[in-house]
C-alpha cells in the first residue's frame, strides 16, 4: 500500500514507534545529552510527521524486552514501518533483533544521541543490523527523520525499484 492515498477501506498506512526501556525519563534528566523534551514531545513530533506523510502513527513504549518483542510479532501483517528506539536494548537484544528480522517491513533504527561518540559499549547495535537504516544523533529532529525515511521507503517499494 502507498502513502500516497488509502487503501479501499479507507485506512492509513500504519508506522509503528517503539520505545525502549527508561525513554519515559526524558527530559527529566541527562538533559544534556538527551536534551529536554520529553518522550511525549518526541511521539507528538513523530505523530505530526506521520500524518504529512499520509500515515497514521502507533506507539508503544515498554520497559520490558517481551513487550517490545510481542509488538513486533503483532505488527505483521498489519504496520508498514516500524521506528524503534529500543534504549539500551539495542545494544544487548538478539530477541528484538530475530523478532524485527521475522518483520517484512521497513525497519528504521533511531537514537537521540550518537551511540558511536559515547562508551564502547553502546558501539555495537543488535538492531542496526535488521533496520534499513538508521538515525542518531540528531536530537528530536530525528523522529521527524526517521519518520519520513520510514514513510519515503515505503511508498518507494510500493512504487518501483530502491534507489531514486
Ligand atoms: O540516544 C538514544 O536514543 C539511546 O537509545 C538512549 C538510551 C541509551 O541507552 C542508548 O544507548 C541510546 C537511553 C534511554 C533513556 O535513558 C535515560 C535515562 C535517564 C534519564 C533520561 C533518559
Amino acid at each position: 500500500m502507498s502513502a500516497s492515498g488509502n487503501d479501499r477501506t479507507g485506512r492509513r498506512p500504519v508506522l509503528l514507534l517503539l520505545s525502549g526501556p527508561n525513554l519515559g525519563l526524558l527530559g527529566e534528566r541527562q538533559p544534556e545529552i538527551y536534551g529536554t523534551a520529553t518522550l511525549a514531545d518526541h511521539v507528538d513530533r513523530a505523530d505530526k510527521a506521520a500524518t504529512r506523510s499520509g500515515f497514521e502513527l502507533k506507539h508503544l513504549q515498554s520497559e520490558h524486552e517481551a513487550d517490545l518483542v510481542a509488538a513486533v510479532h503483532n505488527a505483521r501483517g498489519t504496520v508498514e514501518a516500524i521506528v524503534v528506539n529500543a534504549g539500551a536494548l539495542s545494544h544487548s537484544s538478539w530477541a528484538l533483533h530475530d523478532a524485527l528480522a521475522a518483520f517484512d517491513g521497513i525497519v528504521v533504527e533511531l537514537h537521540l544521541s550518537n551511540p558511536d561518540a559515547r562508551e564502547p559499549w553502546r558501539r555495537q547495535s543488535v538492531v542496526a543490523p535488521v533496520a534499513d537504516g538508521t538515525v542518531a544523533g540528531f536530537g528530536g529532529l530525528g523522529y521527524e527523520l526517521a519518520v519520513e525515511a520510514a514513510a519515503r521507503l515505503v511508498n518507494g517499494r510500493n512504487s518501483g525499484p530502491p534507489g531514486a
